[in-house]
């Protein structure tokens, strides 16, 4: 086992870095690291203006598309009639909350303005708000590190839709939490995995348990989880391949991962957190009944939403899904990532 220790305290574990460093199957990976990685700062509370502002910002592309599109159909209208109902149905879709969300939204603000004469567009836009504000609310669930040392995380997805950065910036929230965190290189698949991983663990000043590329996932994840034991870390993160949901050895291959890990304590993992692309748009619910039949996803994080105008796939996950969303993440910064709050995304995706 070779042990990523940056700046850790000493112990028993090899601490020799030996990667084979294979640069064809590097990818180019935005530097993690940012300006100040010295000193990360404390994660922010999450109504704090700053977090505010960052996701604003960041579902900019999703406002305009829905936002603006409903002001302008909304104004000076008087009463819900069909040709008003048809619009917005047509907006929604285009915002990617797909056929079965858009249906339930249309519904539920046809009974709240029934028989009421809309005064105002502001009428209509609010009950659009409540509405769907009210469709992600129960999705609003924060994760807890309770009850468990260490707490397991297993991060599992396809190819690309943000897991090591996703752990990078969660290590990052712990650790300016005050928990302690280690990073297990459960991607033994491509060689700079390992490397982009503990990346991250040296600008958080985390260790990164890993082992050579090729190496066994499961036992990558088994080792990683007798270590952080031994340490009485906090918090362990395992970062897991990229895999199509579609394809049947790769899904079985992360039964297995759980099943070994299993072995050493059969509670964990305590949360397996299913990142999600919000670019990949509705495809992303197929990605979710496919990795929790394999895994049983305990949690989602939503990735990307600074990139795409599709933010609205969230309803749909919210729709189609029982899991919490846990976080969203809005950029590729460490602060980039929130904690998902129903309200905080409506008015952001919303707000003139
Ligand atoms: N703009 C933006 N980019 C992101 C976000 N999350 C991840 N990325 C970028 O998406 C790319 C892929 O992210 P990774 O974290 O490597 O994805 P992955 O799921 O680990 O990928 P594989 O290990 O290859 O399966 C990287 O360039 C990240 O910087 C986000 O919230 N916003
Ligand atoms: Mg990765």
């Amino acid at each position: 086992m070779k042990l990523f220790k940056r700046r850790a305290k000493p112990n028993s574990v090899p601490d020799e870095v030996v990667n084979p460093g294979d640069d064809a199957e590097r990818r180019d990976v935005t530097d993690p690291v940012g300006d100040d990685s010295t000193a990360p700062p404390a994660v922010e509370s999450p109504r704090s203006p700053g977090m505010l502002q960052r996701l604003r910002v960041g579902l900019s592309r999703s406002r305009h598309q829905l936002s603006e599109g409903l002001a302008t159909l909304v104004l000076g209208k008087k009463q819900l009639d069909p040709a008003l109902l048809e619009a917005l149905e047509e907006q929604l879709i285009m915002a990617d909350l797909g056929l079965e969300a858009t249906g339930r939204v249309l519904e539920s603000l046809r009974q709240r303005l029934d028989r009421k004469d809309l005064a105002t567009s502001e009428t209509v836009m609010s009950a659009l708000k409540a509405t769907l504000t009210a469709l992600l609310a129960d999705r609003e669930q924060p994760l807890a590190l309770a009850n468990h040392r260490p707490f397991v995380i297993l991060v599992v997805g396809v190819n690309g839709a943000g897991k090591t950065t996703t752990i990078g910036k969660l290590a990052h929230r712990f650790k300016a939490q005050g928990h302690s965190v280690m990073l297990a290189a459960g991607d033994t698949f491509r060689a700079a995995a390992v490397e982009q991983l503990e990346a991250w663990g040296e600008a958080n000043d985390v260790p990164v348990i890993a082992q050579h590329t090729g190496a066994d996932s499961a036992s990558v994840l088994y080792d990683a989880l007798g270590a952080a034991k031994a340490r009485g870390a906090d918090v362990l993160i395992a970062d897991t391949a990229g895999r199509l949901q579609n394809k049947a050895h790769l899904m079985d291959e992360l039964t297995k991962v759980v099943r070994v890990m299993r072995k050493h304590d059969p509670g964990v993992p305590h949360e397996t957190l299913l990142v999600l692309d919000a670019g990949t748009g509705q495809n992303a619910v197929s990605q979710a009944i496919e990795f929790d039949q394999a895994v049983g996803v305990t949690g989602i994080a939503v990735t990307k939403l600074d990139g795409t105008a599709r933010g609205g796939v969230l309803f749909a996950i919210a729709n189609r899904l029982t899991q919490p969303i846990r976080y969203v993440g809005v950029g590729e910064q460490p602060e980039d990532l929130r904690e998902f709050s129903a309200s905080d995304f409506v008015d952001a995706l919303l707000e003139e």
